[in-house]
């Protein structure tokens, strides 16, 4: 075993596959590690143009003017020829883009280093890291026989970023601090070794400050007009807030003035000395990131990170599992560092951009990207993180259920195939990617996991279920008999980005299902029902269908073309991250056939979403190769997942597929190593999340389980399955005591207690 670290012995000169993330959530910074110039581009996750105030004029996506019978005569259209267009759909139903907005990079923070302090043409020894476990970014080298130390973290306690330079001899720091910005709309200031910058994006409004308060120990320190010196210092630290006056609450999005939350977090941090700050950061991490360890057998690796990368087979190689460790433990780290309570949730590129126009405007894609996002906080035991998603989701509904009424004339709340932080909620007109208004079901879906995974019924009652149930009303009300066969359908429907529209998409109807399963399940255990959902259940279309060469279909009607390797596999969704699909039936049959037609390839996100079905397949070997498939040809050097370009989905799913492959909880049973490739004969896992609040460990060798243990938060009867229960074994309490259970093939069931803790080991009793 070895701690999770990314390094490298060069500086970065490329933002988007060298430089190193730090992040608390709201607040985002890469680091360069340049030894004649340091750069750090930074993020304040609220910075958006567009919405309202927008120049381009904002609407939420809606139709600014009723078209009745719109969607009707589409579906008649359907009914009649049964598939339509995207082109035509998007002729009838969509509308140009306007006032989306994009997020914005906030700029940039530029420290020239003086020749005689450390810029040197001659440095050995450099190293520029990242530890996951501490969160800090580290950059070190030596010139001219002084060697120099620089750290950095974005602290979640502190709403700071802080950075110091150090060096082992004194007077040898010396430094010039200044910042800028592709945006000419920002005036900077300096007083009293403060430098503030403050402005209005022009397209919007959006009013934005940052400050940074540069600390010099030893030596001497000059403000300039828009930059501050520091020299012959012995170190010198510097702590960065920044805010908007962004609101996540409907109609304007706007709220308090950023200038009094900026300047207390930076006066604050600026009262603590360094280690303080640096204490404080170390224990709120930490308390996230350690409680979960992943031995695969990697031990600590003695080449840099790029070179790790490039030497990378997916073979049987100590190199090889190192990698794959140090994968999975920066989607949790990354989650932890783009995802905090308090702010936006985790976007396209989590908090990190450096444009004024990111692909996508880094925006919040609900046709998979922003759920992929979420996939592993469960698991990884990081639902803390999922607060900003609920944040947002909850917030949604307001304009969702204005676009509903407005679109659709319904009841219930709708969120089509993208979102921004303004409550977008409507349509555009890109015909393959604009109309998907089963996101709204979808979406809720990681808050009902929410909910199973901690079994937190006040949760449940004030929190997911208003969202989900309302989410549910909007499909009891536009949900469409199908004069096919009477089913009820999804009409008009689209599975993403693929073929033409139709009725009854395979992905509409599973996300339908999953969402009324839920919000039953839901309803039950908060003692109450929802009659109309059952009985819109009872003849929705359930979308599993296995059609002429054994494939499931992708559409109702059979029309999966063989060779295709479309980068999405929505017909899936039922298999993962649903749960209508269980391995080992025949619609899993089905789904294998088209998850084999479809190929190894795709996009970053893509691969990530196949670790998840094979896993869910039970086939670890194939869920392992498709990891080596992500790190080989879809990963950058600083392990950013490429979709290409940089999307940080893939990172997120990949990590979700890989606890998938140790643990799954999907139905009522906690199966433990239910997807072990080959390629992890021996190892060790603790702290994965299972649902029904289960916290796992798992102990193997030579591909079988030796030991597990099982820490439960709820009472009540448990199943869980490994092979070890097919033979001698023992389950013990904390006690010691033998705990009563029955056996079921290679599942046991017993009657946990809450704070119970029970030890699986196999062999017989000595
Ligand atoms: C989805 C995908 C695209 C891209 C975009 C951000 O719509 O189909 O490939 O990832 O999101």
């Amino acid at each position: 075993m070895c701690e999770p670290t990314l390094w490298y012995v060069k500086p970065a000169t490329d933002w988007e596959t060298q430089a190193l993330p730090i992040g608390n959530g709201a607040l985002g910074a890469m680091v360069f590690g340049g030894v004649a110039t340091e750069r750090l581009q930074f993020n304040e996750k609220s910075l958006w143009t567009g919405g309202p105030g927008s120049r381009s004029g904002y609407d939420f996506g809606g139709w600014t003017s009723p078209r009745p019978g719109a969607i009707a005569e589409v579906r008649a259209r359907i009914d009649h020829d049964g598939r339509m267009s995207p082109g035509a759909v998007a002729a009838k139903l969509g509308r140009p883009k306007r006032g989306f907005g994009a997020y914005q990079t906030f700029g940039d923070l530029w420290l020239d280093l003086t020749p005689d302090t450390g810029a040197q043409p001659e440095t050995t020894g450099y190293r520029r890291e990242l530890s996951l476990q501490d969160a800090v970014a580290r950059v070190g080298y030596t010139a001219g026989g002084v060697t120099h130390a620089r750290e950095y973290f974005a602290s979640h306690p502190g709403g700071v970023i802080v950075g110091r330079l150090s060096a082992d001899r004194p007077g040898k720091v010396s430094f010039t601090l200044r910042t800028s910005s592709p945006r000419d709309d920002r005036q900077v200031s300096v007083r009293d070794g403060r430098l503030t910058i403050r402005g209005a994006l022009a397209d919007n409004g959006m009013v934005f400050e940052a400050q940074i308060q540069v600390v010099a120990h030893g030596g001497s320190r000059t403000d300039g007009s828009d930059r501050i010196t520091v020299t012959g210092a012995d170190s010198a630290v510097f702590v960065l807030s920044a805010g908007t006056d962004y609101a996540d609450s409907y109609p304007a999005y706007r709220g308090a003035d950023p200038h009094a939350k900026v300047t207390e977090a930076v006066d604050t941090a600026a009262g603590q000395d360094f280690d303080t700050l640096k204490r404080a950061h170390l224990a709120d991490h930490r308390a996230l990131f350690d409680r979960v360890r992943l031995d695969i057998g990697q031990e600590t690796p003695t080449v840099p990170t790029d070179r790790l990368l490039k030497a990378y087979t997916g073979g049987a190689s100590a190199a090889d599992r190192a990698l794959e460790a140090l994968f999975f433990a920066y989607g949790r780290y990354l989650l932890i560092a783009s995802s905090r309570e308090g702010s936006l949730p985790a976007n396209l590129q989590g908090v990190w951009n450096t444009s004024t126009d990111p692909p996508w405007s880094a925006d919040y894609h609900v046709n998979i990207n922003l759920q992929m996002n979420y996939w592993l906080a469960e698991q990884t035991n990081l639902a803390e993180t999922t607060r900003p998603y609920d944040d947002y989701v909850t917030a949604m509904v307001v304009p969702g259920t204005k676009t509903a009424e407005e679109m659709f004339g319904s009841r219930g709340w709708v969120v089509h195939n993208e979102t921004n932080p303004f409550g977008f909620t409507g349509v555009h007109d890109w015909a393959t990617a604009f109309w998907f208004p089963e996101a709204a079901a979808w979406v809720t879906q990681q808050m009902y996991d929410h909910y199973r995974f901690s079994r937190d019924l006040t949760y449940l009652r004030e929190t997911a279920y208003p969202v989900m149930k309302a989410a549910a009303e909007f499909w009891v009300d536009n949900l469409h008999t199908d004069p096919r066969d009477g089913t009820l359908v999804v009409s008009p429907s689209y599975s993403p980005e693929h073929g033409d529209f139709s009725a009854g998409a395979s992905m509409s109807q599973q996300i339908v299902h999953d969402l009324f399963t839920n919000v039953l399940e839901a309803a039950e255990a908060l003692g109450t029902d929802e009659p109309e959902v059952r009985r819109a259940l009872a003849t929705l279309d359930p979308g599993l269908r296995v059609g002429s060469w054994g494939q499931l279909q992708e559409w109702k009607s059979d029309w999966d073309g063989r060779t295709d390797d479309h980068r999405h596999v929505s017909h899936l969704f039922a298999l993962h991250p649903g749960r209508q699909i269980t391995a080992g039936t025949p619609s899993a049959e089905a789904a294998e056939v088209s998850l084999t037609a479809r190929g190894d390839g795709g996009t970053g996100w893509s691969k990530a979403w196949k670790i998840n079905f094979w896993a869910r397949l039970l086939d670890g070997d194939h869920a392992h190769t498709m990891l080596g498939e992500q790190l080989r040809t879809s990963t950058l050097e600083n392990l950013w997942d490429t979709h290409p370009p940089f999307q940080i989905d893939g990172n997120f799913g990949a990590t979700a597929g890989i606890a998938e492959m140790l643990l799954q909880s999907r139905h009522s049973s906690v199966d433990v190593l239910p997807a072990l490739p080959a390629a992890w004969p021996t190892g060790s896992y603790s702290g994965l999340r299972a649902r029904g609040d289960v916290t796992v460990d798992a102990l193997w060798k030579d591909g079988a389980v030796t030991e597990i243990v099982l820490r439960t938060g709820a009472a009540g009867p448990l199943t869980v399955r490994n092979a070890i229960f097919g033979g001698p074994h023992h389950l013990l309490d904390a006690q010691g005591h033998s705990v009563r259970h029955t056996r079921d093939g290679a599942a046991v069931t017993f009657t946990a207690a809450a704070g119970g803790a029970y030890t699986v080991t196999g062999g017989r009793m000595p």
